[in-house]
């Protein structure tokens, strides 16, 4: 067994794949045939429990659980004595928690993610969810109140799957209804698309392993995120309808998460493996899927509140080599007239590719400082990347603060025999900030104020590599050379290391090597043989077995050994915790701790804030960008599913490397990406080094695309504040699957190629190369009109099925939703203060009854905690529109226009505030009623009637 794992391991150890050229080589992993069967983890000689002096106590139950037999002792040691606590926290909330009671297991402490306050009352009696139990062997399971007798939510008691508790191996499984929906448990880029695979139909199902890890967005692994929470939605045939609930498991610890359908089971089966901690579960009964997301909010924390300029369109790239061309950058997007609102730099900025510095050479402070306050003056921003790891002083004379006076205040991650642990990245050896140390913070906010006193005037911070992510397998060990930075590979773009690599259907032997679909005047903008994704999966081979210094059971780790690419899992934090148990909570409080700082560095501001690792309770300080992506199509596809996994996972604000960052993009798949990102809430387009430039401005039909797409973006900006205002307040998602809207379409659960964002604007993007159509389902199943954001005329749908829409290259398919009212900016502008500025207007689309509702959320855009807001609440019945507002805010702009689409016949007259008016017109193609010259104050109720 140790032998396959060993093999296993090195087979695993894959170079890091963003600098190979073939792009579609990276995830494709050989696994030798032999390895290449399932077996099961033999703990079936483990007793299990039993549960005895059980107590009733005001909020829930509390019983003692001991060991029924000889320990089996499968990867660890069994224990003995285990405490469960059930509460009923509120109607929607029941937190099972199993512990050992002598407590000596790693729990996330209360300062890390702090618990939400104990019951006021007690919902025992009233939750919508039970907790059953048998006592001997002990299994647990959840049900409905309303429907006792129904499939539980969770279910224990599948005893070809013992409950084990050890020391270094827990595993507890629940059985599932056949092939159920699953979503959630990241991060990942499944192959399955958003909708989990189950692992019917014969197909392997689905290993979600818990570990943050830097890899290039590889296929069905876990890559930088750790995310033990999912939404399971369930639609029952009889009713035709559905229920969503949810389950978190509140751990950091390493684990393996399967789904999956033995052979000719009539069941499926959630099963947790986890290395340590202990099972502290949380069950949300929704019962849609956005009540699901917003009760896991209220556990974790809700996100953080975005300043108004994070909607803008963010530019980046690693290679930009220096100020002047930073500086040109910005100076060319307004050239071409496509709006920029922050410009950003990774770390070609740092010297030596040292944290907090600036290159003297190519960005010196004094010039930065001046660039940047050049950008504001324009109401532009900049935001500088910042790495994980601290570069290690070289030798006695090297001078680097952030390194000499962390080792003074004792704030970096130590190995087992107090010496340093030194690992290596860009700058070649380094340390590791340890999040938990008594000073760490106060070091970390006072290198963060020095940079931005050394010209850095940053508006937001860029965490990479905070994994966190290591070249060395665990430590690069003592007696390293230090003086020596060379890196284990070559850079990008290196001799040796060429970006050849183009996307799918992309012949740069016949179009050369620019990314132009145009040459000679003749467009290549087709694909020759048909656009077929080449998806190759990993080969799960679920078995274990490990090596001496790793923990018993092995994680399905993408990289193998749990230190690869990474630091020791011995690795001592504060308090003697071990990098293993602690090793998921780095990147979240990396962004917890650049949160603190930032709230002294910009007091009063919003912040902005993007991570690349994240855990349950990221939001609350950061969003995140979906990481290594490719230049492919088949990349652009699975932003879709990247963005709504983010919004279960409560870091709402998230988006992809726009065009793509491993490989070279193309004039086509870039201009279809600028569209589609333009509907994601986080918008920025990346770029890997020595990649051929991908500015919008590079080719003239991604300039057009991206202004066209950006001005319905800029348009949406109070709509998007809106959502993004009930995100931080109640936890609502703002982009949303199409079933979290329509939960009774069971035809709708696996769509990821289109999304909605919030409830009103549905997105049907093309992701295919050489397209001019695009098909794209309308739910409803025609009971619900969609008109065209720019005809406004309703689209002629196909019931539960699918609707081609034509979608010639530069034009995005956007859909608007009946019976909504959205609140737009008359006049996008070049940055998102000046769109601010103008005047607003409303769109309209009745429902065939003639009813429309909606809500606008309206603030300065950028107070924190946030000041006086208004909000304003449309609702249009029987030929009025009403509006209503509310709250101190002074809304200074006026509502200029107000288009109501859905007008049946051209009305006799318009009233205005009760006044006849005659600013109006009526466009009988699409029953189009618009007002214009309204001269609206928002501060006022408003109404317009018509008749
Ligand atoms: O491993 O800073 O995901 O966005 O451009 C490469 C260079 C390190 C990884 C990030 C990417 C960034 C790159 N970084």
């Amino acid at each position: 067994m140790i032998t396959a794992a060993v093999i296993l391991g090195l087979l695993l150890l894959a170079p890091a794949i963003w600098f190979q050229s073939d792009l579609l080589s990276g995830y494709v992993r050989n696994i030798p045939w032999f390895l290449n069967t399932k077996h099961s983890l033999d703990t079936s000689s483990c007793p299990g429990y039993t549960l005895s002096s059980l107590s009733e106590t005001y909020s829930g139950l509390t019983a003692q659980l001991s060991l029924s037999g000889n320990a089996c002792n499968a990867f660890g040691h069994d224990i003995a004595n285990l405490t469960i606590d059930v509460k009923y926290e509120t109607e929607t909330r029941l937190h099972v928690n199993i512990f050992d009671t002598d407590q000596r297991q790693f729990i996330i402490p209360e300062s890390v993610i702090k618990r939400p306050e104990s019951p006021s009352a007690s919902y025992a009696q009233s939750s919508d969810l039970e907790f059953n139990y048998d006592a001997s062997p002990f299994a647990f399971w959840i049900t409905r109140r309303s429907e006792a007798h129904g499939t539980p939510i969770f279910d224990t008691r599948d005893h070809s799957v013992p409950f084990v508790f050890e020391d270094r191996y827990l595993q507890v499984a629940s059985i599932l209804p056949l092939d159920t929906n699953i979503y959630g448990l990241g991060e990942v880029v499944s192959s399955s698309g958003f909708r989990r695979d189950m692992g019917s139909n014969g197909s392997d199902g689905t290993i979600q392993t818990m570990w943050t890890r830097d890899d290039a967005d590889p296929l069905d692994e876990n890559i930088y995120g750790s995310h033990p929470v999912y939404m399971e939605h369930r639609f029952d045939e009889k009713t035709q309808k559905s229920q969503s609930h949810g389950v978190f498991l509140l751990s950091a610890a390493g684990a393996d998460i399967l789904l999956s359908t033995p052979p000719g089971a009539k069941n499926s089966r959630i099963e947790y493996r986890l290395l340590g901690g202990t099972l502290d579960f949380y069950f949300f009964s929704g019962p849609t899927p956005q009540k699901v997301i917003e009760q896991y909010g209220a556990v974790v924390g809700l996100p953080g509140w975005q300043p108004a300029w994070a909607f803008g369109f963010q530019l980046c790239r690693w290679g930009y080599h220096n100020i002047d061309e930073t500086r040109e950058t910005v100076r060319r997007m307004r050239e071409a007239s496509v709006p920029l609102e922050v410009i950003w730099n990774d770390i070609d900025l740092y010297h030596d590719v040292r944290d907090f510095t600036t290159d003297p050479t190519s960005f010196p402070g004094d010039e930065m400082r001046a660039f940047i306050r050049e950008l504001k003056s324009n109401h532009q921003h900049y935001i500088p990347i910042l790495d994980g790891a601290i570069a290690h002083q070289v030798n006695d004379t090297d001078v680097y603060d952030p390194y000499t006076s962390g080792v003074e205040k004792g704030v970096f991650i130590m190995n087992p025999d107090g010496s340093e642990h030194i690992g290596q990245v860009w700058p070649g050896f380094t340390v590791f900030p340890d999040w938990f140390g008594e000073h760490t913070q106060a070091w970390w906010t006072d290198a963060l104020t020095n940079w931005s006193q050394h010209g850095v005037e940053f508006s937001g911070i860029w965490l990479d590599m905070n994994e966190a992510s290591s070249f060395c397998e665990g430590s690069c060990g003592t007696g390293a050379n230090l003086s020596d930075s060379k890196l284990p590979f070559l850079l990008p773009g290196a001799p040796g290391n060429p970006i050849s690599g183009y996307p799918e259907c992309y012949n740069s032997t016949v179009s050369g090597p620019s990314g132009n679909i145009t040459v000679d005047g003749i467009s290549t903008h087709a694909c020759d043989d048909g656009y077929q994704p080449k998806v190759k999966r990993r080969v799960f081979s679920v078995e274990s077995g490990a090596d001496a210094d790793e923990p018993p059971y092995s994680i399905h780790n993408g990289n193998g050994k749990l230190s690869a690419r990474g630091l020791a899992s011995n690795g001592v934090h504060a308090g003697g915790l071990t990098e293993l148990d602690v090793h998921n909570l780095w990147g979240m409080m990396s962004s917890k701790a650049t949160h603190v700082a930032m709230g002294s560095i910009l007091p009063g501001e919003r912040q902005f804030m993007i991570s690349r690792a994240t855990f349950p309770s990221s939001g609350r300080y950061t969003g995140h960008w979906l990481g290594d992506n490719f230049s492919l199509w088949q990349y652009m596809h699975y932003d879709i599913q990247g963005i709504l996994q983010f919004q279960i996972f409560q870091v709402p604000f998230v988006g992809a490397d726009t065009c793509g960052f491993i490989g070279n993009t193309d004039e086509e798949l870039c201009n279809r990406w600028m569209q589609l990102s333009a509907f994601a809430p986080f918008y920025r387009n990346h770029n890997i080094k020595a990649a051929i430039g991908q500015e919008p401005y590079r080719w003239d039909s991604v300039a057009s695309a991206s202004r066209n797409a950006m001005a319905i973006r800029y348009a949406l900006l109070p709509y998007w504040y809106t959502l993004f205002a009930n995100a931080s307040t109640i936890g609502t998602p703002p982009v949303r699957a199409l079933f979290f809207e329509f939960p009774d379409e069971p035809e709708l659960f696996a769509v990821d190629r289109q999304f909605l964002v919030g409830r009103d604007i549905l997105v049907t993007p093309v992701l295919t190369p050489g397209a001019e159509s695009v098909d794209g389902i309308f739910p409803g199943r025609n009971s619900v009109i969609w008109r065209d954001w720019y005809t406004h005329g309703i689209v002629d749908t196909n019931s539960g099925s699918y609707t081609t829409l034509a979608a010639p290259l530069g034009h995005i398919n956007v859909h608007i939703r009946e019976g909504s009212a959205i609140l737009l900016h008359a006049q996008p502008a070049y940055t998102i203060a000046e769109t601010r500025e103008g005047p607003y207007s409303l769109l309209i689309s009745l429902s065939a009854e003639g009813r429309a509702f909606g809500t606008a959320y309206i603030d300065d855009g950028i107070s924190s905690p946030p000041g006086p807001n208004k909000i304003l609440t449309f609702s249009v019945l029987d030929g009025q529109a009403r509006i209503h507002a509310d709250g101190p805010f002074d809304v200074a702009q006026k509502l200029q226009e107000i288009a109501v689409l859905g007008v049946g016949r051209k009305p006799t007259k318009v009233l205005l505030e009760g006044k006849a008016t005659k600013n109006w017109m009526y466009i009988e193609r699409t029953q189009e009623l618009i007002a214009n010259g309204v001269d609206g104050d928002l501060n006022r109720p408003l109404s317009l009637v018509w008749l």
